[in-house]
């Protein structure tokens, strides 16, 4: 056909679509996969993609204004909107079921594949009890408070004050109290709602021809029996966390003796961390050689007067020095970085695509201290992510898979912590690279990136069987710490029953997140690293690499995160390393130097627990 005349369709078809966009139809008396025209799918997701992007951004907005304001005002607009966007997803999955794909292009047959994706609710009614479970769940997650015995009337948050006791704590009776306090505060209120958002994900699920929830969950991976490949990379890596595990508990002994057992599981509140998922807050009683420089740089920030702007701007340096984007001005304009005092706010961090323009943000309680650092250029990455795949169509607008968009910013904050990085930043003196340095550093690596592995893994083992209906209401629990143990080696400090409901006080079970994305992306990252270090010529092992100002590392990732969803992530990883498929190797290697190191140490110690 001539241009012309393909303009002229085209413009007269797109007319045609508008008008009949959602409540009239020239396709609502067709029957499913009835529509094989190529070029009247293109026109109508086109259109669909323009008005889309109008609807999400004015949820995107109300999520964002209830999770910065935690008032009813605000849970009912979001609601409201949700409700609406609700309607209008169902008839435009409706509408895309008519197209026959079979013979369109790759790219046209992609976006109905995706925008097909998930599950679907239905009734009006199962919609609004779906989005008053989740936001019940969710505001008794994030307004909590646990109080100290009377006389005292003080009251803590999670954020900032039981995690820094779980943080900073070296008393075992406080810990306890602080552990168990926050289970108590919210696992029940949760768990009394649990099973009710499960049955309506699943009802879900089942409309959409899913087995049940696990199914869509694992649908974003688009790889054939991903649970088994799951399954060998943890086993791939077992032997390092199990050397980590006797080691960490050998020095848990020493502290606090006979409460720790040389051969058992470990208790779950000594780690340093309300969940035992990172350890590295515990890095001071694990050192290995304490005369070094530390490498944690916490003291040094708060005595140079860091700012938590002065965070983020150093995040977004990273970024830029590579020849990324940077954050736009509305970014630090609208962003919540700090806990505001007069309101209630969802203090979980996290980042926020609004959908429109390069409206992008953060909302995050910012500590000034290394693991907010850290999390500073985890969220960032996120960001990076949305700004960099904003020209492709809103359905590409996504990780390649979920795990790829945790790992963005992990993967340069792989770099960050490097001395080589950290002393030019003057945040660390530096300079000397000892094997015994090395080793400090590592170890404190594993205790943030081995020692999160199982506990990454179990997180979605636990939800998965629970939404196939193998794990019911009455052994929620019980099956968690027995997962908790498997994997982990850790266990409840203090008898736990059936009333207790202790995956509720995991940010990620009540506001419904999956979690296997970060087991995946915490092996996919060092793959990134290893490729992107190699794009920049580094030479020497590499834990030691720093990619800052490389250009050729910067070309190498951009690339990939232009992609967006628009191929499996299998291209996408092809893209950035060569490789098509999830490896340890990477992650392994980059270890080598402290494995070998832990499993002289653990001579004559148990490996393993009972
Ligand atoms: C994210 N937040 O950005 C999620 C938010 N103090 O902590 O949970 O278990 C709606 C929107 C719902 C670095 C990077 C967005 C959910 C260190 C990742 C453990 C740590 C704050 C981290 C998702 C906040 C894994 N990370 C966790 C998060 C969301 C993790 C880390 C982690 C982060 C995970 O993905 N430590
Ligand atoms: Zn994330």
């Amino acid at each position: 056909m001539e241009t012309w005349k393909m303009t002229v369709w085209l413009f007269v078809l797109s007319i045609i679509c508008s008008i009949n966009y959602v409540s009239a139809d020239i396709e609502n008396e067709v029957e499913d996969g009835s529509i094989d025209n190529e070029v009247l799918a293109k026109v109508w997701l086109a259109e669909l993609n323009t008005r889309l992007i109008e609807k999400n951004n004015e949820l995107a907005i109300a999520n964002w204004n209830y999770e910065t304001n935690m008032t009813d005002h605000n849970s009912i607009i979001m609601n409201t909107i949700s409700l609406e966007l609700h309607d209008w997803d169902t008839e435009v999955k409706k509408r895309a079921r008519k197209f026959n794909t079979e013979n369109f292009s790759y790219k046209i047959k992609r976006m109905f594949q995706l925008l097909l994706q998930g599950g679907e609710l239905r009734d009006d009614q199962q919609v609004r009890r779906y989005n008053a479970i989740t936001t019940e769940m969710l505001s008794i997650f994030a307004q909590a408070k646990v109080c100290r015995d009377p006389p005292s009337t003080e009251c803590l948050s999670l954020e900032p004050d039981l995690e820094s006791i779980m943080a900073d704590s070296r008393d075992y009776d406080e810990l306890l109290w602080a552990w168990k306090g926050w289970r108590d505060a919210v696992g029940p209120p949760i768990g009394e709602l649990y099973p009710q958002y499960v049955e309506l994900r699943n009802i879900a699920a089942r409309n959409t021809g899913h087995n049940d929830e696990s199914d869509v969950w694992l649908e974003n991976y688009e790889e054939e029996d991903f649970e088994a490949i799951l399954d060998e990379l943890f086993e791939e890596i077992k032997p390092l966390y199990r050397h980590l595990h006797a080691y960490v508990r050998r020095k848990l002994q020493d502290r606090y003796q006979d409460r720790v057992s040389a051969t058992g599981p470990i208790p779950a509140h000594l780690l340093g961390n309300m969940w035992a998922q990172q350890w590295d807050n515990i890095y001071d009683i694990v050192r290995p050689f304490p005369d070094l420089e530390s490498v944690d740089i916490t003291p040094n920030m708060r005595e140079q007067d860091y700012t938590v702007l002065q965070m983020f701007h150093i995040a977004n340096n990273f970024f830029t020095s590579l020849g990324l984007r940077g954050m736009p001005s509305s970014f630090w304009k609208k962003s919540m970085l700090v806990k505001p005092r007069d309101r209630e706010v969802i203090c979980h961090g996290s980042a926020h695509d609004m959908q429109k323009g390069n409206d992008v943000r953060i909302k995050m309680c910012t500590q000034i201290d290394y693991d907010d650092f850290y999390t500073v250029h985890h969220e960032m990455g996120h960001c990076e992510y949305y700004l960099q795949y904003r020209d492709q169509p809103l359905v590409f607008r996504a990780g390649a898979n979920h795990g790829f968009h945790e790992a963005v910013g992990d993967t340069i904050a792989l770099s960050v912590v490097t001395s080589d990085y950290l002393s030019k930043m003057g945040l660390l003196d530096g300079g000397e690279f000892t094997k015994n340095h090395d080793i400090d550093f590592l170890l404190r690596q594993a205790l943030v990136k081995v020692a999160f592995l199982p506990f990454g893994f179990m997180i979605d083992k636990w939800r998965w069987d629970v939404f196939r209906g193998i794990t019911t209401p009455e052994n929620y629990n019980s099956k968690w710490w027995e997962l908790r143990t498997k994997y982990q080696g850790i266990e409840a400090p203090v008898e736990r029953t059936a009333a207790d409901f202790d995956p509720g006080a995991k940010y990620h079970i009540p506001s419904g997140t999956p979690y296997i994305r970060y087991f995946v992306s915490f092996l996919i990252q060092f793959q990134f690293h290893e490729a992107l270090c190699k794009a920049k010529h580094h030479e020497g092992p590499i834990h030691r690499c720093n990619i800052y100002q490389s250009k050729e590392a910067g070309d190498k990732l951009g690339a990939m995160l232009r992609m967006g969803a628009s191929r499996p992530w299998q291209d996408a990883m092809q893209e950035i390393t060569g490789q098509r498929r999830i490896d340890t190797s990477a992650i392994k290697s980059y270890f080598e130097p402290l494995f070998e190191w832990l499993k002289e140490q653990n001579e004559g110690e148990t490996i393993g627990w009972e």
